[in-house]
């Protein structure tokens, strides 16, 4: 096992919950919103984690919590219709080396 490294997610602007969900990494982090701080100003919520790849490699990473029901979750499928997150939204890849 690689040496486990520590990560912050910082959820700037969104109002809804959302995951980060990255199964071959074991990962599943409920990401909580922004609230709004003095003046409207938008509060972001930082989340910490910590994760360890066995192997270096691309792991795909995605939110699994239907949070774009505005865009009637547009965000949350990808070109197959499937629930996995379109890439640049609501998923993406994060690489070990
Ligand atoms: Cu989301």
């Amino acid at each position: 096992m690689r040496p486990p490294i520590n990560f912050c997610l910082t959820h700037h602007y969104s109002q809804n919950l959302h995951s980060f969900d990255a199964p071959d990494l074991n990962l599943n982090i409920i990401l909580r919103p922004a609230t709004t701080g003095p003046g409207g100003t938008t509060k972001p919520f930082t989340t910490e984690a910590m994760f360890a790849a066995s192997s270096p490699g691309v792991y795909r990473w995605s939110c699994h919590m239907l949070c774009d029901g505005d865009a009637k979750n547009w965000s949350m499928y990808d070109a197959d219709g499937r629930i996995v997150g379109q890439v640049g939204f609501m998923a993406g890849t994060i690489t070990a080396v």
